[in-house]
């Protein structure tokens, strides 16, 4: 069967209950901690296993990888899926977490969506057709000016192991512009470059399932999307995505 946008929405919301029951329900949630900053709980799980369940009952020519169950022989064509981005909110009640969904097949992505269940918003990219939130098109913002920007940006690269930190580049670019925010999902904060809330998002140190879906969203809305030198691609080590306005003003102070 090909892939039909309103089932998709209508799988990815009811993932969105089963999440938001649990938020709704916080001091009986089971949370373990995976590496000092990463927490796994029984919504991740549960929300996981319902969609690779859902994803594999109706499309079965394609393979699933998620970030808690890891992935599926096929690689070639599969669903790419964060069961809950940004799981350290979701456990301490605040509202910035989402669920992300992309279909990415021969290394391209097809379509994306990221659902917030505690906002309610919907956000949804098919290639080559555009990007929308709740049903209407969204474009990114129109700001040329980086000293007017709000940018957005996180922190998973506080891990030990890494020498580039992003602390120091964060002082760089916050001191030349207006605003900044932290929101600690990295598929929402994509969004929000795609909707025109930020001008500029950018992180280090994730995985293709952060970023897959809210890549293709943000690209659909009209954002740069870059590794931390500007060549264009979908760079989960380093990926910068902007509204393509200010992207030559950033870029020299990546480094
Ligand atoms: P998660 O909530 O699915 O774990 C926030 O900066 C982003 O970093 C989120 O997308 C979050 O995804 C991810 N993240 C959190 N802990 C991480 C870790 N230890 N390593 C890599 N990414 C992490
Ligand atoms: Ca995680
Ligand atoms: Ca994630
Ligand atoms: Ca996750």
């Amino acid at each position: 069967m090909p892939v039909s946008r309103i089932i998709l929405e209508e799988i990815i919301r009811e993932a969105g209950d089963i999440a938001l029951a649990q938020f709704k329900n916080l001091k009986n949630l089971q949370i373990t901690q995976k590496s000092p900053r990463d927490f796994v709980t029984e919504a991740d799980i549960a929300v996981e296993q319902f969609l690779k369940d859902k994803l594999s009952t109706h499309y079965p020519q394609f393979g699933f990888w998620g970030e808690e169950s890891g992935q599926s022989a096929d690689q070639l064509s599969r669903w790419v899926v964060d069961p809950i981005d940004g799981t350290h909110s979701f456990t301490k009640g605040q509202y910035f977490w989402g669920i992300s969904v992309a279909l990415e097949i021969n290394q391209q992505l097809i379509f994306g969506a990221v659902y917030a269940p505690a906002l309610d918003d919907y956000y949804y990219a098919e290639k080559g057709k555009g990007a929308w939130k709740n049903g209407q098109s969204i474009t990114v913002s129109s700001e040329t000016d980086l000293a007017n920007a709000m940018i957005a940006t996180g922190f998973a690269c506080l891990r030990a192991d890494l020498k580039d930190n992003n602390l120091q580049r964060f002082c760089r670019i916050a001191q030349k512009t207006t605003g900044h925010r932290r929101f600690g999902s990295a598929a929402l904060d994509l969004c929000f470059v795609a909707d025109g809330q930020v001008d500029a998002f950018w992180e280090q140190a994730l995985n293709l399932y952060d970023i897959a879906a809210g890549a293709l969203i943000a690209q659909e809305a009209g954002a740069s999307v870059t590794d931390f030198a500007g060549n264009p691609g979908v760079f989960p080590e380093h990926i910068l995505v902007t509204n393509g306005k200010i992207l030559s003003q950033i870029l020299p102070l990546m480094y």
